[in-house]
């Protein structure tokens, strides 16, 4: 009633300023990052940004690399730093294998951690690197860049270099059909990635514009509930009260 779109977009803010504070997962060992990486480490890795605000160009070569074994798989390990969804320890993959971060698909995670982790803690994730993603970026020219993202929307990449001699599977399959299927692939996935941008962006817009009149609909309940909390602390600090269509109980 009062001053409710600029209110709701302060506490939105806050919420989404206090939601980043609170929920961070990191896999090590991380892009851009000197041992073992701390809760500021922590990405938001997104389609146009699979590595979150991590310089590409400047760590790929410079970062701890994990070698990957003859067949194709690596291992990380995630560390998160709150329980709960949020603090997330189980991911999903996507491997670039030109490791520019211009060009991923996804990759299976053969050894998972805990959705929704009672505490904090680390686990170790296994992740078969696609058959067709010989590793060939960076300046040796045989590494790939993984991007993890947890259920709770944290995340970073990771440099696994796949050494010449293990290509007795992936070095040999190099062959002309699958370099043809490898930039069939890599021309679909920037494809994908375009698209994705411009959807995404116009999804961000449209996100901002909602909550800035105050509609709190595409929040799930989660959030909502952690909005209506936020909201109730400021309106007591503010000695005022509100009505909200959008809560629910
Ligand atoms: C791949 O190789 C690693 C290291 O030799 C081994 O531990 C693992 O079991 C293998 N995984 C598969 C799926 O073959
Ligand atoms: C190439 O990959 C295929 C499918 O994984 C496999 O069956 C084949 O043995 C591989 N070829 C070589 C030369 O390793
Ligand atoms: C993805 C999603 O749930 N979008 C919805 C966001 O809220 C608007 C208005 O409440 C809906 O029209 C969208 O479908």
């Amino acid at each position: 009633m009062f001053f409710s779109k600029s209110f709701i977009a302060t506490a939105a803010l806050c919420l989404s300023l206090s939601l980043q504070a609170h929920a961070h997962a990191a896999i090590a060992p991380a892009l851009g990052v000197k041992g073992t990486p701390v809760r500021n480490d922590v990405q938001r890795p997104s389609k146009n940004s699979e590595c979150g605000n991590v310089n590409i160009a400047q760590n790929i070569d410079t970062s701890t690399a994990v070698q990957a074994a003859a067949n194709g798989t690596f291992a990380a390990t995630i560390t998160n730093f709150n329980g709960g969804v949020d603090g997330s320890r189980q991911v999903t993959a996507l491997v670039d294998p030109t490791g520019t971060g211009k060009s991923f698909v996804s990759a299976d995670v053969l050894q998972n951690g805990d959705k929704n982790p009672s505490g904090t803690g680390s686990q170790q994730l296994v992740v078969q690197l696609p058959q067709i993603a010989q590793c060939s970026g960076g300046a040796t020219k045989d590494k790939c860049l993984v991007s993890f993202t947890t259920a709770g929307g944290f995340g970073n990449c990771v440099v696994v270099q796949q050494a010449a001699s293990s290509g007795s599977g992936n070095k040999a399959n190099a062959t002309a059909a699958s370099v043809t299927a490898a930039s069939a692939t890599t021309a679909a996935a920037s494809a994908t990635t375009a698209a994705a941008t411009t959807a995404s962006a116009a999804k961000a817009a449209q996100t901002s514009s909602q909550a800035a009149q105050g509609g709190a609909g595409n929040l799930t309940a989660a959030e909502k509930a952690e909005l209506e909390k936020l909201l109730k602390e400021l309106e007591s600090k503010l000695g005022i009260r509100e009505e909200r269509a959008w809560v629910s109980a």
